[in-house]
Order: C-alpha cells, then structure tokens, then sequence
C-alpha cells in the first residue's frame, strides 16, 4: 500500500485504509459517491480526496448512529481544505 500511495504522491499522514483512483484523481478511505462526481466534474488542482478514519456512516460504514465528518482535498505537500460535510 505504501508503494501505491507514493507512487501516487499521497503524503504519508493522510494516507487511509482503503484507496481508489477515479480519473486522474487519488480517493483515500470513506470517501462518498457524491463528492467523488463533484470532484471529477469540477476537476480542482489537487491530487485527490480523503476521508480520515472510519466514520460511522460514511460509505461501507453502516452502523446505529452516524457520526459528522469532513471530506477533505489534499495536494502532495499534505495541504488539506475541506471539500464537504457529511
Ligand atoms: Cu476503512
């Protein structure tokens, strides 16, 4: 995993459980459908997505209770702003 996160520029403290590629673009962890078509419609200078940790609720997360979280964009310096809130 490490190998295909550096391969594709992921700084190493972003870099999640669960990766994905979608266009040109990088989606690290629980990242939801809806922010992933926004992103390739609106195509931003970033590297990609991510979602941090394993939110309850987000994407093959179900569980009782949902918990709030941020998806985030991220570049390969490891700058993140937030992109959506769930
Ligand atoms: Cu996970």
């Amino acid at each position: 995993m490490d190998a295909v996160h550096a391969k594709h520029g992921v700084p190493s403290q972003l870099r999640q459980c669960h990766v994905a590629f979608a266009g040109d673009y990088v989606i690290e962890g629980h990242v939801p459908m809806d922010a992933i078509a926004r992103l390739l419609k609106e195509k931003p200078p970033v590297v990609g997505l991510v979602v941090e940790g394993m939110p309850i609720g987000s994407p093959g997360m179900d569980g009782p209770k949902l918990q709030h979280y941020e998806v985030l964009t991220f570049d390969r310096q490891g700058r993140t702003s937030v992109y959506a809130r769930k």
